[in-house]
């Protein structure tokens, strides 16, 4: 079997995705998730002007050794960019070979351990009281998991925070929105969150919540510490990572386990944290995280290290990462939790897909490769609109961490 077409697709069927088709000689073809939030055209040109011709006339079986090529060939390791294209190279390769030998890519993956994947959704809400009361919506929709966000009084745009129901989306169109932030008005609501959702609900829910890189080490300890009572299933992005050694102090300082990594490039970017046991949950995933290939490494090192996964799952993860994400999750010995956030019913009609949600679990489905296909008939008629993640700044206009 040879690669002979290399098609990179760009669709907003509500926000932007970028897509890779490789097609082969034999007619089977596979797909990938090539979305990088608010940077989507550089991850769309590196695949197509610099990764596209070195594939052509590959054998797409050689999925290790393709991996390889690209990663050591390019000369320029790591970083997002890179990444990402390399990520959903792999999604698509990992596609073909399930598609060609008739299995769902999990069973190449070394077969299902266990039922279903347990998932986590995003509750939140303006206020303390509706964000206590949108869990309750989870609740009834059988999940079993929920991460729970409030907007922060007397701040404009809190992270986290959605407009709708089920679709928190921080992406908008035209120039990058600012949000103000306050670390102080923030750690004095959050404890008071929990307090309630716990009295609301009681212990029988597994519940997150994301600090989506805004405190030091000591304010993440401090936040760690109090949220202690209401028995967290993790406090996410507590500190920014590119300082691994932060995180010995925030370990110092509480027992709430610590969730880390939707920003990671390779498994070089968590070592030290896995190494020194800083984290109990590693959030990378298959798109940005060098695909399938590279995730197993990942997984295997953090298995070592009493590490679960708690891979990255939000709406810009295109429902061809999520499926990959899936398949992967059922099949690892140590997985923890995967984040899902509800596609719009235009993204699902983008992208048909044969994963289905019970009872708080997903479940991959057993069609032939990852189970996912991608409509270009639906697809064009959503064209690309630039569009940002926001920016955050201090209530005194110093720039922040959004
Ligand atoms: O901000 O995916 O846990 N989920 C998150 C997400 C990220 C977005 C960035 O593109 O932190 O909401
Ligand atoms: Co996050």
């Amino acid at each position: 079997m040879k690669i002979t077409d290399v098609e990179v697709l760009v669709t907003s069927p509500g926000r932007n995705f970028v897509t890779i088709r490789i097609r082969t000689d034999e007619g089977v073809y596979g797909i990938g998730d090539a979305t990088l939030n608010g940077r989507e055209l550089a991850v769309a040109s590196y695949l197509r002007d610099h990764v596209a011709p070195c594939l052509i006339g590959r054998n797409p079986f050689q999925i290790e050794d393709i991996w390889q090529y690209l990663y050591r060939g390019a000369y320029w390791r790591r970083g997002p960019v890179t990444m990402t294209a390399i990520g959903a190279v792999d999604m698509a390769l990992w596609d073909i070979k399930g598609k060609a030998l008739n299995v769902p890519v999990y069973e190449l993956l070394g077969g299902a351990s266990r039922n279903g994947v347990m998932v986590y959704g995003h509750a939140n809400g303006q206020s303390v009281g509706e964000a206590v009361e949108a869990v309750g919506r989870y609740l009834d929709m059988g999940y079993k998991a929920v991460r729970v966000q409030a907007g922060v009084p007397g701040l404009k745009g809190t992270y986290g925070v959605g407009r709708g129901e089920l679709f928190y989306e921080p992406a908008g169109e035209g120039l990058p929105a600012e949000d103000a932030w306050s670390t102080e008005k923030y750690l004095a609501t959050v404890p008071e969150l929990f307090a309630r959702v716990r009295e609301e609900y009681g212990r029988d829910v597994h519940l997150l919540h994301d600090a989506h890189h805004r405190l030091t080490p000591i304010e993440a300890g401090r936040l760690g510490r109090e949220l202690e009572p209401y028995a967290l299933f993790w406090l996410e992005d507590a500190v920014p990572a590119e300082q691994q050694e932060a995180f010995r102090i925030v370990r110092q300082h509480t027992t709430t386990p610590l969730a880390v990594g939707e920003i990671f490039s390779t498994i070089h970017d968590a070592t030290l944290l896995l190494r020194e046991n800083l984290i109990d949950y590693l959030r990378m995933t298959v798109v940005h995280g060098g695909g399938i290939t590279h995730l197993r490494t990942a997984a295997a090192y953090a298995a070592v290290h009493h590490v679960r996964t708690g891979c990255h799952g939000a709406t810009d993860l295109s429902p061809v990462t999520m499926a990959a994400a899936l398949h992967f999750d059922l099949s690892i010995p140590n997985f923890g939790i995967q984040e899902y956030m509800r596609h719009t019913a235009e993204t699902d009609e983008v992208f048909p897909h044969a994963y289905t949600f019970a009872d708080g679990y997903l479940h991959p489905g057993d069609a032939p490769g990852l189970g996912v296909d991608y409509r270009d008939d639906v697809a064009e008629r959503f064209p690309y609109r630039r569009a940002y993640l926001p920016v955050s700044r201090l209530e005194d206009g110093t720039m922040f961490n959004w």
